[in-house]
């Protein structure tokens, strides 16, 4: 059924067609739904890049009723290992990074967990975004803490621990405390970040967890007899904030999901193998709790077909480690990449084969489906590609969204299709995936009947308070944050309410 054909330039695509014998739609349309304008999981798909892969697999793992199909490219999975890996690799390595894109970012990034989730490196009774000692009145400009014990830098509390600026000095950090260990009030390389994530503890058996006897009961400063949390209570504590990363956990929600809904859903993930967050390692990790439960899943270790071809899969869970890192995101256009991948650019064919791999896992997964057009319907009722806005109820405000509508839509008002939300990756704007190389992308999978006819709803993945990522969720900080999981099912009924989804 399904054709292989390169990719072409829009234009010549055009020309191209009258020469293709492509098969006509005319015929399928007709059937009578069985369901109309009210949504159904089997033809409801979530799926995302980075930020929106955890966005995707989050909301679908939390809402089974509402999706089947949930895909994950290159994105955290694994709470627990983000938050490792943000005291080990990011702020225990801080002055050399080898984190993907900058430090710039990745500090916008912790600012942003920290409003979506809690401040993940200290807790703070008065607030869940700045560290303890730091309100809205100190946090941006030279602050200095006396006496902020920290077992690990500062066990006697002599030294000052302050504000600082990164990467430039008036750019501040606000949810970060240096060590000033030179005491000349402002933070120069080297002058370590205190992490208080947990109470100080050593692996002693190395088994990857806490037992009894190998951690000390001195709370998250890790100095005994300052009476802070945790202290002597006789368990292993930790930052409490922490709790909110982990109700949120696309492998806890693996792990204790329900067996008969978990094996009803499909997964699809990919990552790369050099991938600077580490995200191969929360697909792994995921992968393994999937099997641990008995669940298949096909590994594959490279695209099994290369873009232009588009890979296939059968399986209701595949996982792709492909070649290179958490590639091609920092260009912020998915449009550009196709685009580029024509002309053979590498870094551009792995996004692109990432992307139709995405689309033809879902496509492939959702039950029947209407299977490519011809010249006049694309002429006659092309398709569409846009960014417009509908009202959500939850934020009392009009947001934006993107929207791709299939060739041949217009044409009936009693044919009714799938529907893809695809969430994109921190930072990325609606018309990063919202545009005419991803449209044209998206028409040529449809002609040569790799993908079935769908409609794509591109939801905004920006805080609209700070113009930064939300992660998908409900932010615990409602002064930086809003409500944005609730902004996507007002999304999904709008959807629901005025398209013709199946
Ligand atoms: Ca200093
Ligand atoms: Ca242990
Ligand atoms: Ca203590
Ligand atoms: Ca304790």
């Amino acid at each position: 059924m399904k054709k292989r054909i390169m990719f072409m330039l829009p234009a010549v695509l055009v020309s191209l067609l009258f020469l293709i014998n492509v098969q006509s739609s005319a015929s399928q349309g007709t059937s009578t739904p069985t369901k109309v304008g009210k949504g159904s999981p089997q033809y409801r798909a979530i799926a995302g890049v980075s930020m929106g892969g955890y966005g995707a697999m989050n909301i679908g793992m939390s809402h089974p009723d509402t999706f089947k199909t949930m895909a994950c490219l290159g994105g955290p999975l694994d709470m627990a290992y983000l938050l490792k890996f943000i005291k080990v690799d990011m702020l225990g390595n801080y002055d050399n990074p080898d984190v993907y894109p900058n430090r710039d970012t990745a500090i916008d990034m912790v600012k942003d967990l920290a409003i979506s989730f809690g401040n993940p490196v200290y807790y703070n009774p008065l607030s869940t975004y700045f560290p303890p000692g730091i309100t809205a009145e100190n946090a941006r400009q030279p602050t200095t803490l006396l006496n902020f014990k920290d077992g690990e830098f500062n066990p006697d509390g002599s030294l000052a621990v302050i504000t600082y600026g990164d990467p430039f000095a008036n750019d501040w950090v606000e949810v970060l405390l240096a060590v000033d260990l030179n005491g000349n009030e402002k933070r120069d390389r080297g002058e370590p970040i205190v992490r208080q994530f947990h109470e100080p503890f050593t692996d002693l058996n190395g088994n990857g967890m806490v037992d009894p006897g190998e951690f000390l009961d001195v709370g998250l400063d890790g100095v005994s007899g300052t009476g802070d949390f945790g202290e002597g209570d006789g368990l292993f504590s930790f930052n409490p904030n922490h709790l909110n990363y982990m109700a949120q956990d696309p492998l806890t929600y693996a792990e204790t999901m329900d067996l008969s809904t978990l094996q009803g859903l499909n997964f699809y993930l990919d990552a790369g193998n050099e991938d600077e967050f580490q995200f191969d390692i929360h697909a792994d990790n995921f992968v393994k709790v999937l099997k641990d439960r008995g669940l298949n899943v096909q590994i594959e270790d490279g695209f099994p077909d290369s873009f232009p071809r588009v890979s296939h899969f059968d399986q209701k869970r595949v996982y792709v480690k492909y070649e290179g890192g958490h590639v091609g995101f920092d260009k912020e256009n998915i449009g550009k990449s196709f685009s580029q991948a024509k002309r053979g650019v590498k870094g551009a064919i792995v996004v692109a084969n990432r992307f139709t791999t995405l689309f033809a896992f879902v496509s492939d997964h959702f039950p029947g489906g209407e299977y490519g057009t011809n010249p006049y319907e694309m002429y006659r009722y092309s398709s569409k590609m846009g960014v417009t806005s509908f009202y959500s109820p939850s934020l009392k405000r009009r947001m934006k969204f993107g929207i791709y509508l299939p060739p041949g839509y217009k044409e009936s008002r009693s044919t009714y299709y799938p529907v893809l939300y695809l969430l994109g990756g921190y930072n990325m704007s609606i018309p990063g995936l919202a545009n005419t190389y991803v449209r044209a992308a998206l028409d040529t999978l449809i002609l040569t009947q790799e993908i079935q006819k769908m409609i794509i709803v591109i939801p905004d993945g920006m805080n609209s308070k700070n113009g930064r990522g939300h992660f998908f969720v409900n932010q615990i900080d409602k002064e930086r944050g809003d409500n944005y999981m609730d902004y996507v099912s007002d999304l999904i009924q709008h959807i629901d309410n005025h398209l013709q989804t199946k």
